[in-house]
């Protein structure tokens, strides 16, 4: 039997353009949910995966596959559902999983034969079964995963082509900040796999760095922070000789220890979301413990920073509480924090969040002819109509942030902080480099966007 786990391409994601900046080629990440899946998936089929942001393959030239599995974010979607009407066309059945599906089920029910929602562990073996017996049904529902039944994805199967190798340790999140979707996917218990079972796969990822995928992987509560901490323990007494970046709370840095054994175990970076330089927004977003009185983030990512952890800060742009002059204030603040590098997202309604349901019901989604439109959801592009920045307004605001935080005196003043601190300036100038690339093709990104979509953003605001 064989199988095609097919990793969809999207053109608008500025990863996937590695030909136009050769710093993307650091920016191209392993699709763990199809590693995982092929982890699940028993000795009898034979497994290819396919990750479209490598190169799209010459499929009419590939053997006919038995089945075919295609995983998708939202801003995926589009090119999913073309890859899946060619083996359609084939005569071939095509199941459909990951965040999308579970999302809009019934558009995407609509596209292919079967669609798998929620995580996949309790059921991937039923559907390849049905697949063997000719019963493929329609939905599958895998619900929430026993965490101590994940087995250790399939590290071996992508070829080289990746900077990261990846890897999960936990899943879930009780915050559910408004924006984002994770606790509506992967619920709010927060699920630790057992730290054998981590250090183990840790060993077999062939990358020398790692993408650890975790939302937070500290968790919210002290008995979270323990078990980070004998993770890390067991990590570097494996000595597994890997460097790898993480996201977690900007609770990460206020226990020395923690730091410590998360440097200890390899951790060289990690991704923090500050998302608003203002109490008003932090509530707006109910980013609830980033408002805690009192707290210095400056020194926060300081105390991060000299276990020679690079921090990189992520802001959203386009709250009700944002207003012109948000694109400076917000370039401003994270360099007061003092991150290595700086992240802006337009804030977008992904559909399963709270936000989708408020901006929905305001009439406020501008970008609302689907699933066509899914392809701007990849949070470089405003989608929605914002309280007090129009479409060229909030433009203006994101290329005013960029081009501040990453104008090369901004640059040389990090790199040379970094010098002065005995940490490795040459990494924060790369990856400053990397960014500030990307502003220039985001610039055209932008006017083409606003060529092909401006004149109906406006339009439909006005209706
Ligand atoms: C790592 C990560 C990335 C990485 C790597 C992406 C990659 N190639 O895998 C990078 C940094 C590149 C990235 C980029 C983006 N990401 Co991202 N990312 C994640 C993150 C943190 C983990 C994903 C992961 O690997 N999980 C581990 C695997 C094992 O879990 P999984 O993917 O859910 O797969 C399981 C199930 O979904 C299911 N399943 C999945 N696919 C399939 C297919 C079949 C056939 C079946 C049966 C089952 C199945 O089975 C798997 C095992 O249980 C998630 C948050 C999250 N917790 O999921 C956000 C997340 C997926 N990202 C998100 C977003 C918005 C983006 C971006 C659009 C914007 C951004 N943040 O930069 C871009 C777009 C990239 C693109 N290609 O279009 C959103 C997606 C929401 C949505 N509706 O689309 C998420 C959910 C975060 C959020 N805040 O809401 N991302
Ligand atoms: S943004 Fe982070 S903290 Fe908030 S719900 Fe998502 S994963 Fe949890």
């Amino acid at each position: 039997m064989r199988l095609y786990l097919i990793n969809p391409s999207n053109p608008l994601v500025s990863i996937v353009r590695v030909k136009e900046s050769r710093w993307n080629r650091y920016r191209v990440w392993k699709p763990l949910s199809l590693m995982v899946l092929a982890g699940l998936t028993p000795p009898e089929w034979e497994i290819t995966i396919v990750d479209e942001n490598l190169g799209v393959p010459d499929y009419p030239a590939m053997p006919r596959p038995d089945l075919v599995g295609i995983t998708a974010f939202t801003a995926q979607a589009n090119r999913a559902y073309e890859v899946a009407a060619h083996f359609r066309r084939l005569g071939v059945p095509v199941v459909m999983g990951g965040i999308h599906a579970t999302m809009c089920l019934n558009e995407v029910m609509e596209r292919v034969d079967s669609v798998a929602t929620g995580e996949a562990e309790s059921i991937w073996r039923q559907v390849l079964e049905d697949t063997q017996h000719g019963c493929l049904k329609r939905r599958y529902d895998g619900g929430l995963a026993e965490i101590d039944n994940v087995p250790p994805a399939r590290h071996d199967l992508l070829a080289g082509g990746y900077a990261l190798g990846a890897i999960q340790t936990t899943r879930g999140c009780p915050m559910n900040c408004n924006f984002c979707s994770v606790t509506a996917f992967n619920g709010a218990h927060y699920r630790q796999r057992p730290i054998p079972d981590v250090v183990q796969e840790f060993q077999l990822i062939r990358e020398k760095h790692v993408l650890v995928v975790d939302d937070n992987l500290i968790g919210t509560r002290p008995e979270h922070i323990a078990r980070a901490k004998d993770l890390f323990r067991a990590m570097a007494q494996a000595n597994l000789r890997k460097q790898w970046i993480a996201q977690a709370t900007v609770n990460f840095g206020d226990d020395e220890e923690l730091l410590s054994l998360a440097a200890k175990a390899g951790c060289r970076g990690v991704f923090i979301g500050f998302e608003s330089p203002s109490p008003e927004g932090l509530l707006e977003l109910g980013k609830k413990f980033n408002l805690l009185k009192g707290r210095d983030f400056r020194a926060t990512v300081r105390r991060i920073q000299r276990h020679n952890i690079l921090v990189v800060g992520s802001f959203i742009i386009g709250l009700d509480n944002d207003k012109p002059g948000i694109g400076k204030h917000t370039a401003n603040v994270a360099s007061q924090y003092g991150v290595d590098n700086l992240n802006a997202m337009f804030l977008t309604p992904l559909p399963g969040t709270r936000l989708w349901d408020q901006m929905k019901s305001e009439g406020r989604i501008a970008l609302d002819t689907f699933p066509e439109d899914w392809k701007y959801y990849t949070l470089t592009f405003p989608v929605a109509r914002y309280e007090h920045l129009s479409l060229d307004g909030i433009i203006e605001e994101m290329i005013f942030c960029d081009r501040d935080f990453y104008s090369m005196p901004r640059i040389l003043r990090r790199v040379w902080g970094n010098l002065w601190r005995r940490r490795k300036p040459l990494i924060t100038l790369v990856g400053n480099l990397s960014y500030r690339s990307n502003v220039r093709l985001n610039c055209k990104a932008y006017a083409d966007f606003k060529c092909q979509q401006g004149k109906r953003h406006y339009a439909v605001s006005e209706v």
